[in-house]
């Protein structure tokens, strides 16, 4: 066995041993005995492998595979700007603490700086991203390979699920190969190329963490971001006091959830008697949310069980690693937060199903989903409107790390692939051209369940809520925010052959969703821009005195 194929099987059978069950591969040469040996994996049924020609939807699809799994996923890139095509989804793992690992191949160091082709400095190309960034030798044949490979593909896993500093994030192992690049006839291979009889080569344990104790008294706020899990609803409901939880936080259920509380913090008088907020997760979707946690006569603990912590008002006067609630409150502060939300819930609710509105489609698709049910959901308005629905689905997944508007169909692709059920995902127009590419999937790999609804307001809609979209600033709006693009969805569509259905009334979006999702397609429901600011200015005013 020449040294790139033996270093390729080593490796991905170690993978496997580290617990890696899903790798995402993209073409290439320089790369082929990492594709080889993961295709062969894939044969044997020991992992699924998934091939995509363009790395950044591989990226993504690895990031859409983790969080539907939980679990670690390599991904495989040939030399050059095909490494620097995963830089996206790097990113998003780093700032959502995702294990995706990154298996760059490149050229051995005597091929490096003197004009080979494909050929580039690629070390620590991610910068400060990655949790480890490694440089495997080129591989030789000599005794003790093997056991180099081993344990550095181990404390790999290791360092991307932050076994050992409870800070998971995305890792680089580069791997210089040389000529062949294919099996051939030769030689044995000097050592046994075999792993442990009991699986890791190094079994890495977890640090445990320590539970710090909160006490009742004052008026007291579970805020639950991004990730936050039922550790917020759990403590929530312990302590007697009102869930905020954003749709991707997996803590959206039972009796202490204020679904209004969006919009609750900006119109009720409530809010002033907020005291303290107990915050979980990676809280990102709202400005009322962001200027709460800013306040200075609110006390701020923020939980976070993993190394980083969200504080972007630099207000934290704790970080805790796990929360016990000493005992409930035994005042009416939840039940006067609930009594608000259920008045206000009609309020929202009229407005939302008023002609078809992004917030409404939101709505639709939440209900579509379940409670059990799966959504992938995009940056900008999608998540936000969802934020507003009555019904979001638990297993709710977004990409809010850095909140971009790219990847969101690789990553809900991805994700539904990891899902035994049905998978939606609600998405807007600029964020789903972004990534059509993400329906470029080849005839031999697995196609999941997956139903996409696009809401197509002709542009980046957000914009026109924002500070840019006030009508003082009209002239130039339309053409740098607003990005009309005048797209045919529907032809996008067919190229891939994707089933398509386009939607203009709820109605008809209605029925669209009641079908049965077999493979993947995608429903456009097209909505006007123009109605996003005053929607939003009539939600709020609706709840005032509420
Ligand atoms: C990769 C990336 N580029 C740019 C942005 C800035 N951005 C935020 S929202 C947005 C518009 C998104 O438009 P669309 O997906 O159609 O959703 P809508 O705002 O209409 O709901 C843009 C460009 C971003 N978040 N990520």
């Amino acid at each position: 066995m020449n040294p790139s194929t033996a270093f390729a099987t080593v490796v991905v059978d170690e993978l496997i041993r580290c617990g890696v069950r899903e790798a995402v591969v993209s073409p290439g040469s320089r790369s082929a005995p990492l594709a080889l040996a993961f295709a062969e994996a894939d044969r044997a049924g020991r992992l699924r492998l998934h091939v995509r020609i363009d790395e950044r939807t591989a990226g993504f699809l690895a990031i859409g595979l983790i969080r539907g799994t939980g679990l670690p996923v390599p991904v495989v890139t040939t030399s050059g700007t095909a490494v620097a095509n995963l830089h996206p989804a790097v990113l998003e793992a780093s700032h959502s603490g995702l294990p995706l690992i990154v298996l760059s191949a490149d050229r051995p160091p005597a091929l490096r700086g003197a004009g080979a082709n494909q050929t580039t400095d690629q070390l620590k190309v991610f910068g400060s991203a990655v949790r480890l960034f490694h440089e495997l030798g080129t591989p030789v044949r000599e005794i003790g390979q093997v056991a180099y490979w081993r344990s550095q593909v181990a404390r790999a896993v290791a360092n991307a699920t932050g076994a050992r500093s409870a800070d998971p994030g995305p890792v680089q192992l580069n791997c210089p190969l040389a000529e062949p690049l294919v099996p051939t006839d030769g030689e044995d291979w000097p050592e046994s190329l075999d792993g442990r009889s009991t699986g890791p080569w190094t079994a890495v344990h977890a640090v445990a963490g320590q539970l710090s104790t909160v006490s009742p008294g004052p008026k007291t706020v579970v805020v639950a971001g991004d990730g936050a899990s039922q550790a917020a609803r759990l403590a929530a409901e312990s302590g007697h006091w009102p869930l905020f939880a954003e749709p991707s936080s997996r803590a959206r259920t039972g009796p202490a959830v204020i679904s209004a509380y969006r919009l609750l913090l900006q119109a009720n008088d409530l809010v002033s008697e907020i005291e303290r907020v107990l915050v979980f997760g990676h809280p990102t979707l709202s400005r009322p949310i962001s200027k709460l946690l800013a306040r200075a006569d609110v006390e701020v603990i923020v939980v976070a069980p993993t190394g980083l912590w969200p504080d972007p008002a630099r207000r934290a006067a704790a970080v805790v690693t796990g929360l016990q609630v000493a005992a409930p409150d035994t005042t009416d502060w939840l039940e006067r937060w609930q009594q608000a939300d259920q008045t206000a819930r009609p309020a929202i609710d009229k407005l939302l199903t008023d002609g078809l509105t992004g917030p409404g489609i939101a709505a639709f698709v939440g209900a579509a989903a379940g409670a059990d049910g799966m959504l992938v959901v995009a940056s900008s308005n999608a998540v936000r409107d969802l934020d507003l629905a009555p019904v979001v689905p638990i297993r709710t997944i977004a990409n809010r790390g850095l909140a971009g508007i790219d990847g969101t169909i690789s990553t809900a692709v991805g994700a539904a692939l990891a899902n035994a059920g049905p998978t939606y995902a609600l998405i807007g127009d600029l964020a789903f051209l972004h990534d059509s590419n993400g329906l470029i999937i080849g005839p031999d790999e697995a196609r999941p369940d997956l139903r996409i609804v696009v809401v197509n307001d002709n542009g980046g809609g957000i914009f026109s809520t924002l500070e840019q979209g006030d009508p003082n600033h009209a002239s130039h709006f339309e053409r740098v925010f607003g990005t009309p693009h005048n797209t045919d969805l529907g032809a996008l569509c067919a190229a891939t052959g994707t089933p398509y259905k386009l939607v203009e009334t709820a109605e008809a979006l209605q029925a669209a969703l009641a079908s049965t999702v077999a493979g993947i397609d995608v429903i456009e429901a097209r909505v006007p821009r123009s109605t996003h600011r005053p929607l939003a200015e009539e939600l709020v005013a609706a709840l005032r005195g509420v």
